[in-house]
């Protein structure tokens, strides 16, 4: 009847917000690599192929909406440097921060690029992550942003990964454009992205909107040429400063807008009309020692639905781990353990428009699920460490981990 039963185990289908959707004593049928049941166990004939989950707790599959997965090279000299009192915006003035990946990133081969992002990837994928965002961005110009872009498809291709390829031109002003970043502007809009997009390489346009990066208005341009192309647009905004990104966005119903440190509430008003979604980041936040925390009660108020990604990057977020951003989530920013997790699986589903596919256990869903060695769903908010992941469900296949 299915072509794989899971019994015996405990569900969090998060499904409902309030107490993370659980079912216990339930098991999971899946036909051709989607749900096609959920409910108590006892309600499941017995069939061939049924594999035995001996009480495990089963989430969806992690979503991780936001990560700079690809490039080369490492800023750890950086990491350095802040802890003896450089600002991140001094060191990327002096040519260091995101220049200095683009350096290591333009230098480096296909093979390696996919080979560096792969292992990055394992380690998500051996704490929950199957299904992620990843931008291009340290390229910045139309040969090496089409290498990080043909790197997240490659991982899409073969590896089976629900991959959302965004293209990040407007990370940085590169050095051939140093000083004119209007003319930038238009090589992003009249070169790389219609060319990238006619190869089928852009699922989503995004930009950083930052007094060290690019302006609300420069970011309208580059929304208007993506939309020419009918992309979905998202914005890197209010991270370390308000700019009024996240108004623009709005304006272009972006799927969400991400970091939001800074943001006001007029702009999060916006946000809940264009029905789009906050990311939140608190790796990077944890990274650069930021105080500002992001207006949380007021996403909640004006009903803006709160992702949680970990925005890994070598800069401000070398973070492998999605459970420790959970934990952040949390100690940080204070989301109670019921919206950290819903923010990396509904409501990154949501982020990234694929809320019909993933992020809940409905039937009609993929099966990209996660097996967990805990007592409650809680706990992957509350310890650091201790692998808690036992088996990972991709498209219905169980792939145990030793
Ligand atoms: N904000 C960030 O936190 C990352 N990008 C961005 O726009 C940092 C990227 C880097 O420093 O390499
Ligand atoms: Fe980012």
């Amino acid at each position: 009847m299915f072509d794989t039963v899971f019994t015996n185990l405990h569900a969090a289908t998060m499904r409902d917000s309030a107490d993370f959707g659980i079912i216990n004593n339930a098991a999971i049928g899946v036909t051709d690599g989607k749900i096609t049941y959920i409910g108590p166990d006892a309600g499941i004939a017995t069939q061939d192929n049924v594999i035995d989950l001996d009480g495990a707790w089963v989430t969806p599959a992690l979503i991780d909406c936001h990560t700079h997965l690809v490039y080369a090279g490492s800023r750890a000299d950086e990491f350095e440097r802040r802890l003896q009192g450089e600002s991140y915006a001094d060191i990327a003035a002096s040519g260091g921060g995101i220049l200095s990946t683009v350096r290591a990133t333009r230098a480096a081969s296909d093979d390696a690029l996919y080979e560096q992002m792969t292992a990055r990837f394992t380690h998500l994928f051996r704490e929950g992550v199957f299904g992620i965002e990843i931008k291009s961005g340290y390229g910045l110009d139309l040969a090496s942003e089409g290498k990080m872009l043909r790197a997240a498809t490659r991982l899409r291709d073969e590896l089976g990964v629900p991959v959302q390829r965004t293209f990040l031109g407007a990370h940085a002003v590169p050095p051939e454009f140093n000083g004119n970043a209007d003319a930038y502007v238009d090589y992003i809009c009249d070169i790389m992205l219609p060319a990238l997009a006619a190869e089928n390489l852009i699922d989503a346009v995004d930009a950083f909107c930052e007094k060290i990066a690019f302006s609300a208005q420069q970011v309208e341009k580059i929304f208007t040429a993506a939309q020419k192309l009918s992309l979905p647009v998202k914005l890197h905004a209010e991270q370390l400063s308000d700019c009024g990104g996240t108004e623009t966005a709005a304006r272009f119903c972006a799927l969400s807008s991400d970091h939001l440190e800074y943001t006001n509430e007029t702009a999060i008003k916006a946000m809940a009309e264009a029905q789009m979604t906050a990311v939140l980041l608190p790796g990077a936040f944890y990274y650069l020692r930021e105080k500002q925390l992001p207006p949380v009660d007021l996403f909640r108020r004006h009903g803006v639905p709160m992702a949680i990604a970990t925005d890994h990057n070598p800069g401000t977020s070398p973070i492998l781990s999605p459970l420790a951003i959970l934990n952040m989530a949390c100690t940080l920013f204070r989301l109670t353990p019921v919206e950290a997790i819903a923010g990396m699986t509904r409501n990154a589903a949501k982020a990234l428009g694929w809320q019909k596919r993933m992020g809940t256990i409905d039937t009609g869903m993929d099966a990209h699920l996660a097996v967990w060695n805990i007592s409650h769903p809680r706990d992957l908010c509350y310890t650091l460490g201790g692998r808690p992941c036992r088996a990972m469900i991709t498209g219905g296949l169980y792939n145990p981990f030793e």
